[in-house]
């Protein structure tokens, strides 16, 4: 549901929103997971200083600075795809490497991810992308288990990426996934050029991620589990 659709029919008096719940003419709109699902995380260390918000249900839109150029683009590339809206700043050491910031800001990411999601109620939890992006395919797999897990398994032909140095991206899906609570596959299948892969490999996570945080009327705010914790 659209942000102005949840604002219009809060504005309706009480008694006409109940008996829209009545007649489930929206019945997204009686569930508490259909509020506003955005988190804000503010994480400061003695290497970095990280302001981060993170809207579920976006369009798209990323206001991204990390002083990591190559980082940035693959984010907005994360947040364009997932449908997620994001803004991240982040100040790092970068004098001593990219490692802490880009590390730091998963860790972030993932928090917000958790933090977004609060109870998990309603949402369908499994999401997965299948992403080209020229020669490159690859494979995103997402459960929002509670678990914390990254399974990775991604062929990097060239080490370093412009300045990037691409093991990096490895530690922010572990970050990620640990932080939110998500076990996160991800297998390169092909791919020949690093930058390509790479970025596949954020859409894909992106696209898995926008899938598994959907909200479906259908499971109508319970738990995706027979086991009643998630
Ligand atoms: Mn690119």
């Amino acid at each position: 549901m659209k942000g102005s659709t949840q604002q219009d029919f809060e504005q309706l008096p009480d008694q006409v929103k109940d008996m829209v719940c009545d007649a489930q003419v929206s019945p997204a709109a009686c569930e508490p997971a259909t509020e506003p699902r955005i988190a804000e995380v503010v994480r400061k260390t003695k290497e970095t200083d990280i302001k981060l918000t993170l809207n579920l249900d976006g369009t798209g839109q990323a206001n991204v600075a990390t002083g990591v150029p190559f980082f940035d683009h693959m984010l907005e590339a994360f947040t364009r795809h997932g449908l997620f809206d994001l803004d991240a700043q982040a100040e790092g050491d970068l004098e001593v490497d990219a490692h802490h910031t880009v590390e730091d800001v998963g860790i972030v990411l993932g928090q917000a991810f958790a933090q977004a999601l609060v109870d998990k109620r309603g949402i369908v939890r499994f999401g997965n992308s299948f992403l080209a992006m020229d020669e490159a395919l690859v494979l995103a797999a997402v459960d929002i288990s509670g678990r914390g897990q990254l399974y990775y398994a991604v062929d990097l032909p060239i080490e370093i990426v412009g300045t990037f140095d691409t093991t990096l991206a490895k530690e922010f899906f572990i970050a990620l996934a640990s932080n939110a609570g998500i076990t996160l596959h991800i297998r390169s299948f092909s791919g020949e050029n690093s930058h390509h892969i790479l970025e596949a490999a954020f859409k894909a996570v992106g696209r898995a991620l926008c899938d598994a945080t959907r909200i479906n009327p259908r499971i109508a705010g319970e738990l995706p589990t027979t086991k009643g914790a998630l």
